[in-house]
């Protein structure tokens, strides 16, 4: 556990604010499918003097001297991401995951090149080409989506219909909200027919794939990979672009650094590669497994009892619900009566959705992070009665007054880990 007797003593207010954070993380339940609680271990090393550090280049070849350290923590990131996923290079420089796909689009396409993406309405994301970002300016994005909302089958027909027509130049997988498994074969299938390099951003999914209970794109013949690194994965917050080969490797170093990036943060690269070793263990493979089993049985519990999901379920760490034919309410309403009792949770757009994207008509949940905790099928049950009873009380101040002191004392069996509750 951490004291932090220097920050309390120099800087009361930050202390106070985290003081407060901790409270919140150990006193709430966070099923923002994009969170996680990293280990004491990678939190220390993201405390590190490696912060001091600056470091442009590569390991052995890097701008400034005084790099024995530096290259040792961030060789053995890669070295440590290339055995996780199975792949010939790995760049762990990218500070988050929006960068690390804007460095690969530079590194693998001309201004004016077309890229095939997921329809950000059916669980894409804003970096594969949301019309509000500047890559909008520079590609060309077009779109494949769900054959059937109802199964969440992806319309592989449609895929090779707009491959041929638009010749993308990237066919990309990947999703922040979608709660099913890619074909990575038939896609594959697709981008070689109109000769398209494949990518997956496998951001929400690394730490599934990592532990080997979702299927890993290389081992159908991805090019490259793109990631977050602290989501499934439960490492420090930043990116990582894997390449199947040197030849590509080398293409997206030069975009990473001094493409698009400066000095790399240092500290994060050793905290991830504390991460990756983390996932390299046996007992990540049964984390990642946990994390299914619970994400299937809360979808299961919560359908039984009204819940409509789109797609009628889950094969991974998310579920989306359609808050709207579940409850009649929408999900902007259903995020903020669950915050109100310490259940995190958070709105989200659903596909064809008829309301905007600031009060949409969904939410999106998750597993990764309570499954970090501890928990197991049965104790889904009991957070998915809190969140059915807190839906249904909504309007009963009392009663959303006992629910939070029920959700409090149920998550205070679960501790965090590094925060002393
Ligand atoms: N913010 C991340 C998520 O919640 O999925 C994606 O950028």
């Amino acid at each position: 556990m951490f004291t932090y007797s220097d920050l309390r003593a120099q800087d009361p207010a930050v202390f106070s604010a985290l003081q407060g954070e901790m409270k919140r993380q150990a006193e709430g339940v966070e099923l923002i499918a994009s969170e996680n609680y990293v280990s004491p271990a990678v939190m220390e090393t993201m405390g590190t003097v490696f912060n001091n550090k600056y470091s442009e280049g590569y390991p052995g070849k890097r701008y400034y001297a005084g790099q024995e350290f530096t290259d040792q923590v961030e060789t053995l990131a890669i070295e440590r991401a290339k055995q996780l996923f199975r792949c010939g290079h790995a760049n762990v420089q990218p500070h988050a995951g929006c960068p690390a796909n804007v460095a690969m689009y530079f590194a693998l396409l001309e201004p004016g090149d077309c890229v095939l993406g997921m329809d950000l309405s059916h669980g894409g994301h804003l970096s594969h080409g949301h019309p509000v970002t500047y890559l909008t300016k520079i590609f060309r994005f077009v779109r494949y989506g769900m054959k059937d909302i109802e199964t969440g089958e992806i319309d592989y027909d449609a895929m090779r219909a707009m491959a041929k027509k638009e010749k993308p130049k990237i066919l990309l997988g990947g999703f922040s909200a979608y709660p099913r498994e890619l074909d990575y074969a038939k896609m594959k299938a697709i981008a070689d027919e109109v000769g398209a390099i494949t990518v997956m951003d496998m951001a929400h999914i690394a730490g599934l794939i990592a532990g080997g209970a979702l299927k890993n794109p290389f081992d159908y013949g991805f090019d490259v990979v793109t990631t977050t690194t602290h989501k499934t994965l439960r490492g420090p917050r930043g990116g990582m672009i894997l390449s199947k080969d040197a030849e590509i490797g080398k293409k997206i170093d030069k975009s990473v650094f001094p493409g698009f990036q400066g000095g790399p943060i240092m500290q994060m690269i050793a905290a991830k590669a504390v991460a990756f070793g983390e996932a390299l263990r046996p007992e990540f493979k049964e984390y990642a497994a946990q994390i299914i089993r619970n994400s299937k049985h809360l979808a299961q519990y919560l359908m039984e009892r009204g819940a409509k999901l789109i797609t009628n379920g889950t094969d991974n760490h998310l579920m989306l619900v359609d808050c709207i034919q579940s409850w009649g309410i929408a999900g902007g309403e259903v995020e903020t009566v669950l915050d109100s009792v310490g259940i995190t949770l958070n709105k989200n757009s659903i596909p064809n959705d008829q309301r905007k994207p600031m009060d949409p008509s969904g939410v999106r949940l998750g597993t990764p992070a309570i499954t970090t905790r501890g928990m197991k099928e049965r104790d889904m049950e009991i957070l998915a009665d809190f969140i059915l009873a807190t839906i249904e009380r909504r309007s009963d101040a009392a009663a959303l007054k006992n629910l939070g002191a029920e959700v409090k004392a149920f998550c205070l069996k679960f501790p965090v880990p590094g925060i002393k509750a």
